[in-house]
């Protein structure tokens, strides 16, 4: 897949500024600072589409891209520490307000390369299971880290969050590094969620069929 001229639509802060869109939309997730911005800049093959920040915890928004086939939405960043606890409640609520209310055709959770997930990167995953939402699993900042430890170490990070080396994507957004692999799950998820969609309208034709008593 090509990603040719993403474009930014729109900033949320809430429930009620939550787009309303016909595309599917992927949402990125993962704690504040662990590169999302970064990530979807270097999908988008763009310097400064989504707003990069050295500063944690200043992306207190869902931004809505169009990536052409699909929406992409940059969560607003879960974990960080210091910040008041009533801001705290007003991210989380933008959070897990847009679990609630949209329909997430892919999740892609950000975890740090260098370190072991957080109780909050276990939490993300674990409500991607409960509310049954596809999702890939990307570990970021693989520059900083040396080249032969990049496997090793994404698949013990993969490991702490009940999946295998199998299961995750090493990335970074100064060499690029993943950024086919990214996008050909991406693709594939795209295809998965159209023949999910063509299936169940399947299902409604045929239920005269099953519910017969006369068979
Ligand atoms: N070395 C390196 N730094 C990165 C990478 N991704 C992000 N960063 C840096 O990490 C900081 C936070 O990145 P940002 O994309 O704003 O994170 P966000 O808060 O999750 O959106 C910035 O200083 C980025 O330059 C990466 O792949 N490699
Ligand atoms: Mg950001």
């Amino acid at each position: 897949m090509k990603i040719t001229n993403a474009t930014f639509i729109t900033s949320a802060a809430d429930k009620k500024g939550f787009l309303k869109t016909d595309k599917p939309i992927i949402c990125v997730a993962g704690k504040s600072n662990v590169g999302k911005s970064s990530f979807i800049n270097m999908l988008a093959n763009q310097k400064k589409l989504a707003k990069t920040s050295n500063t944690p915890g200043r992306t207190r928004l869902v931004n809505y891209f169009d990536f052409g086939e699909f929406i992409l939405a940059d969560l607003p960043g879960y974990g960080y520490a210091k910040v008041s606890k009533s801001e705290k409640g007003k991210w989380s609520k933008t959070l897990s307000d847009f679990f609630n209310f949209t329909k997430i055709t892919h999740a892609i959770s950000l975890v740090d390369i260098r370190h072991d997930p957080t109780e909050d990167d276990k939490m993300m995953i674990k409500l991607l299971y409960a509310q049954i939402i596809p999702f890939t699993l990307v570990a970021t900042k693989a520059d900083k880290i040396a080249k032969t430890k990049v496997k090793q170490q994404a698949k013990q990070v993969a490991s702490k969050l009940g999946l295998t080396g199998a299961n995750i994507i090493a990335t970074s957004a100064e060499t690029r590094l993943g950024k086919e692999e990214v996008l050909d799950a991406i693709e594939r998820a795209l295809i998965a969620a159209k023949e999910a969609e063509n299936f169940q309208n399947e299902d409604e034709n045929e239920e005269l069929n099953c519910d017969s008593d006369n068979v």
